[in-house]
């Protein structure tokens, strides 16, 4: 009993042709798009051709059910709006293969929206009770689209939610998306731990007003506010944060958008992440004081959305030695422990069952963009640890 490498990787490129950006590999397949769906309907009979009960649920989450108790292996398939081929597809392709492979009694998972059009890691967020279903409903994305005006998109395929209870433990495969194993030219990531995430949306509210005519100290200008924002912040951060806390402001919706006018509005994603939870509360109280400080000093309101969040979690000790054993097998000193950085689906499993992950190495540590790429033998390696590790679990 092995893997059939040329079959997994046909079936990841398979899957590569739904929203292929035509740039490099690059996918654009955010959640719930046409081209996402039609994944999802795909996988659904790539599902039911290797012998699971293809399932989704109420939020797009699609499950390939073992019968009776299984391990549950994937990922996602949805994308970033801008996204690379591997980041998710990778995790559910090699769960697939996995499934075909083994006697065992193997699930398959591909959650929705892991990349947060809506939220963050939406479909596993609300299947594991991390975010209430009604809360989500109401959460819009940038173009102020709801989530429930979304995932109707796919109520004509919705059962209920599958009980987590028939799993007994998560195991999900992923690119590291980051430098440090090809670097190191290592083949194999075994996960200690995923960070904590906050996410939510500013928005400094000033005056439009004309670009020619108005004085610059009577300007109340929504972008002058982003800008001394995102200064002063980080003035305020130096003392709070290690070399491995991050913070990104990535989008940005200036109104109305016009060389010749005043910016009146300007609502902003703000999102950080770290390891330590009570870094992560103090940087909200600090993010929250320096909004309110630069609204005031520039006569301008200030609003919040929202606060999204996830609590950095561990991975499961026993489901890690095992993983490890199998990549010492496969990679022999070519593999390491390391915690992730990125957010994956597996830290909302974990309020469910034991979760563990692996990595294998982005070639020069590029992710959300096109040009996201792994080597083939790393492919392939990482699908032969996940398979050995499970046929040593049963
Ligand atoms: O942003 C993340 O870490 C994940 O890829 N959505
Ligand atoms: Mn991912
Ligand atoms: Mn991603
Ligand atoms: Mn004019």
């Amino acid at each position: 009993m092995s893997i059939n490498p040329e079959r997994f990787l046909k079936s990841l490129h398979d899957l590569r042709q739904f929203g292929a950006s035509g740039v490099g590999k690059g996918v654009v397949r955010p959640a719930f798009s046409d081209d996402d769906i039609a994944a999802r309907n795909w996988l659904a009979d790539q599902m039911r051709a290797a012998g699971l009960t293809a399932h989704f649920d109420p939020v797009g989450n699609l499950f390939g059910l073992a019968d009776g108790p299984s391990i549950l292996l994937g990922s996602h398939s949805d994308s970033q709006p801008e996204g690379g081929w591997l980041d998710g597809a990778l995790g559910v392709m090699a769960a697939l293969e996995v499934a075909r492979a083994s006697d065992v009694p193997v699930s398959v998972v591909s959650f929705q929206d892991e990349e947060g059009r809506f939220g963050v890691t939406t479909g596993s967020a609300i299947w594991s009770g991390n975010l209430p279903l009604d809360q989500a409903d109401g959460l819009k994305d940038h173009a102020g689209v709801p989530f429930a005006e979304a995932r109707a998109r796919m109520a004509d395929l919705a059962g209920d939610f599958v009980h987590p209870s028939r799993f007994t433990g998560y195991v999900e495969m992923h690119i590291e998306q980051g430098p440090t194993l090809d670097t190191d030219g290592e083949q194999i990531g075994v996960v200690t731990e995923i960070v904590g995430i906050r996410d939510m949306k500013i928005t400094f509210d000033g005056q439009q007003n004309h670009a020619g005519t108005t004085p610059m100290h009577l300007r109340r200008d929504a972008f002058q506010a982003l800008s001394a924002f995102n200064a002063e912040l980080e003035e305020r951060f130096r003392n709070v944060v290690t070399p491995r806390t991050v913070w990104t402001i990535g989008h940005v919706s200036l109104h109305p958008n016009a060389s010749s006018i005043v910016p009146g509005r300007v609502t902003f994603s703000m999102q950080w992440r770290d390891g330590d939870p009570d870094r992560l509360n103090r940087m909200e109280e600090i993010v929250r004081a320096t909004a309110g400080d630069i609204a005031s000093a520039k006569g301008m309101e200030v609003s919040f959305g929202p606060l999204l969040g996830l609590e950095p979690v561990a991975m499961d000790t026993k489901l890690q030695s095992v993983l490890a054993a199998s990549a010492e097998q496969v990679a022999p000193n070519k593999w390491r422990k390391m915690p992730s950085g990125a957010l994956h689906d597996a830290t909302n499993v974990a309020q469910l069952m034991p979760v563990a992950m692996l990595f294998v190495p982005s070639i020069g540590g590029i992710s959300h963009a096109f040009e996201e790429d792994t080597d083939e033998a790393d492919l392939v390696a990482g699908v032969q640890v996940l398979f050995g590790a499970v046929n040593a679990l049963f």
